[in-house]
This record gives C-alpha cells, structure tokens and sequence, in this order.
C-alpha cells in the first residue's frame, strides 16, 4: 500500500493540498504516519493487500472496445467510505459551472483512494504503461431531472502524445444500467478525432452501437480517452454520483492544441506551466505509484 516514501513528493503538492498541514519534513514524517494509521480503513477495505491486476482478457476487451468493467475491484465498504468523505466535503462547482475537480488536494480519505497503488496498477496495466499520473480527478453529481452529459471524447479536452490515457468512473452507489455512461464500442479506434457537430451528436445513439452497464458498489467502468461517451437524462428520485479518475501514461508529453475545447481546457491553470513537448511534471499529474 501506499506509504510516506511512495508518496508524491514534490513540492507544489504539498504547499497546494493539506500536506501543507503537516509542517516541516522533520515532523511530517511522523504525521503522516498517524495519518496513515487513520486511513488504515480506507487502505485495507480499497480491495485487500494484494493489488487487483487487469487480467489479459481485460485488457484485451480495454483494446478492442475502448472500455471495460472491472468488477469487484474496489470493496464496497472503501467506495461507500470515499463517497462519505466526498459527501462532508460538499465541494462546490467552478464559478464556470463545471463539476468539482482536486478533491485529493482537499481530503486524505480521497486522497488515500485514488493514491492506493490499486488505481494506479490497474490503469497502467489496461495502457500498457509502465508508470501512470493522475491527471485531475471530478465530481459527476445528477439530480432528477438533471440533463446527461452530451457525447464527447476526453480526448477533445486533453492534449497530449504517448500511450494515451483514460478515465476511472467510479459509481458512488449502485447505478442501474440507464444511469451509467453509455459508450460507443471501438470508437477510440477512428482515425478521425475531429469535434463533433450538434447534428452528428443528435444521430449517434441510432447510428451506432452503444452499451451501457449496471454497476454496482466496488465496481469501476473505465474507458480511453478517446472512446466516445456520455449519459443520458437522469430521471431517478436519489442523486447519482461518480467519481472520475483521469490517468496518463507518464512518458506523455505535453502537445499543442489542435482544437478550441484543448486551447481553454486547464482545470486548476497548472497546464499553463508546460510548453508543447514537454514532460508532464509532478506538480502537473503527480505519479500514482511507484513501481
Ligand atoms: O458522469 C457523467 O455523466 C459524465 C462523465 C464523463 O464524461 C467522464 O467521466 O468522462
């Protein structure tokens, strides 16, 4: 499991997050471990000591499809514990109106989570990569009523070469199959990454084959970044929330933009400090283990 010296250690994170609170390194080490000590729920309920690799069929569906379900691969207690956390924490959306992003940077329940080499294992393993960054993590929260998120590609938003990246959608409670993403299978196979048009967008759920999943607590739907996606209107009594997770392959480098959404995308402003070519930093997409 994840321990102070596996722990991102640059800088930048810890004046930015709540490492901040623990002081200088002489006493931060011995604070850390209390805090340790406190997530020890967190760190054995995430799935057991043993982290879950992506089997070969896993990764062989990952491949062709450009997502897959990974049952079981968080115990149920951990994700309710990472939802009660999410829950106190009741972090607003940005002044633009986009969803909560950075919760690791504001709780150590979260940060417990998505830092447990479990994530980060299975997502390098699903790239092919051999050490994997977090890129941003975000709060998806509907209401009744509340309109789906419109077919989109992450890799519409995000600019980058290397091995790819993708998203850990993790429901926060058991999600019935109308009110998870829907996926368009093999789509981030398509040459043709341009942004799509309303119109296109309108005809694609009777022009192609998309599929969608129940879920339950512990599982996680994850899929490449550029595997066409949304979700419907959600019409349900109870708040549907998911927590999701976007990973990089660490050897990616920061590209130039090649649309509008890529120009303005950059959630926290930290992207602002990288040039096309660049390397992602650890103050940028801090590693999520250490091999
Ligand atoms: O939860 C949703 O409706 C949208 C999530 C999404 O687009 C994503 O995680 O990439």
């Amino acid at each position: 499991m994840i321990g102070p010296d596996q722990m991102p250690d640059a800088d930048p994170l810890r004046k930015e997050s709540f490492f901040s609170r623990l002081g200088p390194p002489s006493v931060a080490k011995e604070r850390l471990r209390a805090l340790e000590s406190r997530l020890e729920t967190h760190r054995v309920g995430i799935g057991g000591d043993t982290p879950r690799r992506a089997s070969q069929m896993e990764r062989d569906e990952f491949n062709r499809n450009g997502h897959v379900v990974i049952r079981r691969a968080f115990s149920p207690r951990a994700v309710a514990l990472l939802g009660d956390a999410l829950k106190r924490l009741n972090p607003p959306r940005s002044p633009d109106g986009q969803p909560p992003s950075f919760m690791w940077k504001q709780s150590p329940e979260v940060w417990a989570f998505i830092f447990d080499p479990r994530l980060g294992l299975l997502a390098a393993d699903l790239l092919g990569a051999s050490r994997v960054r977090l890129i941003h993590d975000v709060l998806f929260q509907k209401r009744g009523r509340e309109k789906g998120t419109t077919w989109h590609r992450d890799s519409d938003f995000w600019r980058f070469s290397g091995r790819g990246a993708l998203t850990m959608w993790i429901p926060l409670q058991d999600t019935p199959a109308e009110m998870t993403l829907r996926y368009v299978t093999g789509s981030h196979l398509a040459p043709d990454r341009r942004l799509l048009r309303r119109f296109e967008k309108a005809a694609l759920s009777t022009r192609h084959h998309y599929v969608r999943t129940p879920l339950t607590l512990g599982d996680v739907a994850i899929h490449h970044y550029g595997t066409l996606h949304g979700s419907t209107r959600y019409v349900g009594p109870a708040l549907r929330r998911a927590l999701a997770v976007h990973v990089i392959d660490a050897e990616a480098r920061f590209a130039a933009p090649i649309n509008v959404y890529q120009q303005r995308h950059n959630r926290d402003c930290s992207w602002d400090r990288l040039a096309p070519g660049d390397c992602f930093t650890d103050d940028v997409a801090p590693p999520m283990f250490r091999p």
